[in-house]
């Protein structure tokens, strides 16, 4: 549990009283936080000012009409139960995680922009990042005796696809990209922070294509991309998916801990759109191609070729059919 100051607190028992179950009185509030009705009607009006739809009615009390669909730093710091530095335009929310991290930010500490304007992808790409978009990082600090850190990637695939799985049939491409219909609707970029073979921190970077059209993205990703709102024909609620994803990546980074790989593992090849396709490999030393025929237990992939098995741990994945 993190502190909530006392917007927060005020905004989690609106939240928590959810819609229509009626309202809460601004006494009760007051007293639950120390603070008189009238700084608690100066929280609400800021509240209101941040875009929260509450109804106040005399002698009756307050309550929330709706939730906001689109990110809402407050609501997330509610709904994530976790430290979340948010920005309306930011460069890289990896980048700037991994300072917050240098700075001793905790385990499960976020950071999200509404925009990004700097994205990285992998090997120094460029990731596209306008508004409507999930761009967000997690901090994670395994523990020195943790195996499996390879593991994390494919973990946080799995996060992104099981939430995204509600609104579309979203598959995985190895090592960690979320497709839905062959086209990429996510990315994930882990960095880690390492010192004579000890990890300091894991930033695990994820950006979803969620709320906006395809065309707001560069002609050349076009017919290689594809947005949830493409999909769905609609926009989805920003808040809760950023919310299931985060949950995942914190359940299955404990199973990880906790040893338990296996059911990781195994999520990972049930959602797996690599798994028995041809494919090509391009990795820092050389080009395989080849049959996908499984991934071991560090995450990595095997490939049945022509003249035999190749194991690969990093490389840029093609589906070739
Ligand atoms: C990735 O790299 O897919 C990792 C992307 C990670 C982005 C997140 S957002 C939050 C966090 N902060 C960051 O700065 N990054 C992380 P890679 O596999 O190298 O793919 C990069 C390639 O994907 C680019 O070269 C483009 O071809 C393509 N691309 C760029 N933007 C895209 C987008 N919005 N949707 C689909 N494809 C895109």
């Amino acid at each position: 549990m993190i502190p909530l100051d006392s917007r927060e607190h005020i905004l989690e028992r609106l939240v928590d009283h959810a819609i229509g179950e009626g309202f809460l009185s601004g006494e009760v509030l007051g007293k639950e936080l120390g603070i008189s009705r009238a700084a608690v009607g100066k929280h609400l009006a800021a509240l209101r000012a941040e875009g929260f739809d509450i109804e106040s009615v005399k002698s009756h009390g307050h309550r929330l009409r709706s939730l906001p669909r689109t990110l809402q730093p407050s609501y997330l710091r509610v709904l994530l139960d976790a430290p979340v530095h948010f920005y309306e335009d930011e460069g890289s929310t990896n980048s700037v995680l991994k300072a917050l991290a240098l700075e001793g930010a905790p385990e499960g500490t976020v950071a999200a922009a509404r925009i990004q304007s700097g994205g990285r992808g992998r090997m120094g790409r460029e990731w596209v990042g306008p508004k409507g978009g999930l761009w967000f990082s997690v901090l994670l600090r395994p523990k020195r005796d943790t195996e499996h850190i390879s593991l994390i990637p494919l973990i946080a695939g799995i996060s992104v696809a099981e939430a995204l799985c509600s609104y579309c049939d979203a598959r995985l491409k190895w090592p960690n990209d979320v497709l839905v219909d062959g086209k990429k609707v996510c990315g994930i970029l882990v960095e880690l922070d390492a010192e004579m073979g000890a990890v300091n921190s894991v930033v695990v970077g994820i950006g979803v294509n969620l709320n906006f059209p395809l065309t707001e993205l560069p002609g050349d990703l076009l017919n290689k991309a594809t947005t949830v709102k493409d999909e769905v024909g609609a926009e989805v609620d920003e808040n809760q998916v950023l919310r299931d994803i985060y949950r995942n990546v914190m359940d299955y980074y404990d199973m990880m801990q906790s040893g338990q790989t296996t059911i990781v593992l195994a999520k990972w090849k049930g959602l797996s759109d690599t798994l028995t396709r041809k494919v090509r490999v391009e990795t820092s030393s050389g080009t395989i191609e080849g049959m996908a025929v499984a991934i071991d237990a560090d995450g990595a992939l095997l490939i049945r070729t022509d003249t035999g098995n190749e194991r690969v741990l990093a490389g840029d994945c093609i589906h070739l059919r």
